[in-house]
């Protein structure tokens, strides 16, 4: 792989610590950046699915028998009236966590996706797969395609604005194996996706997410990094990010 520092011209959107252990390279046939970090690899594909393909996924994730999506305003409504809605395609769930003993909303709306079998417990809230629906599967292939990977089942987040956010942690649960590949779509507002190393918080990387953006994280990243998706005042409209696993399948 070649250095950073040597690179052909491109200017990635993103920085990586200028020290030794980290490199990225424009990988011409994937058409994204292969970055090495101090145990574990990234890629990053700022423009993966078209503005064809991204359009129709932020209306397909919406799409619902009661509210225009376009102009819904959704950070207003209460996880009852979220709850109410006939969503077309996706099965939007408000989640419920303990906050220092006080029942909380969790700070966005989440689904789960997979083969039959493949429940997934994360924030210690355990979710039955709902049946893959073809506009996923159409997502989940192009992945496929392009990386080599197979993937069984994906997460589903929905960021209504720049309040919803996600915590630091790793992706490091034992059904999704000892090294986990996990590819990362991403459609709506931009959110920046920070990676920090555990042992050392100051290396980190922030990638900035976009309407089509593609991020695949794998090799030992999950045991040495975290990750979160941090509020962010000046964002009013949604973010959707669908992050592709493979439960029980042990790499
Ligand atoms: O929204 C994102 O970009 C990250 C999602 C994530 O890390 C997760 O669902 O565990």
């Amino acid at each position: 792989m070649a250095d950073l520092f040597e690179s052909e011209g491109l200017v990635p959107p993103f920085e990586v610590p200028r020290r030794s252990g980290y490199a990225v390279a424009w990988n011409a046939d994937t058409k994204g950046y292969d970055i090495l970090v101090p145990n574990g690899e990234l890629f990053y594909s700022e423009h993966f699915f078209s503005s064809k393909v991204s359009d129709r996924t932020l209306e397909y994730l919406q799409e619902n028998d009661t509210n225009e999506w376009r102009s819904a305003n959704w950070r207003e409504m209460s996880p009852e009236d979220i709850g109410s809605i006939n969503f077309k395609n996706i099965a939007w769930k408000q989640d419920w966590i303990n906050f220092y003993g006080k029942r909380t909303p969790l700070p966005r709306l989440t689904s789960w996706y997979g083969d039959p079998g493949k429940a997934y417990t994360y924030s210690g809230i355990k979710s039955q797969p709902n049946q893959w629906n073809k506009g996923l599967l159409f997502l989940k292939n192009a992945i496929e395609n392009s990386s080599g990977v197979m993937f069984n089942s994906v997460l589903l987040n929905w960021y209504r604005d720049g309040s919803d956010h996600l915590s630091w942690h790793s992706d490091d649960e034992k059904e999704l194996g000892v090294n986990p590949i996990i590819a990362s779509a991403n459609f709506g507002a931009t959110r920046d996706f920070i990676v920090r190393r555990k042992d050392d918080i100051s290396q980190k990387i922030s990638f900035p997410l976009k309407h089509g953006t593609l991020l695949l994280m794998r090799g030992e990243l999950q045991h040495f990094w975290e990750h979160s998706v941090p509020k962010r005042k000046n964002v009013s409209s949604s973010r959707f990010n669908m992050t592709f696993r493979r439960i029980g399948i042990g790499d």
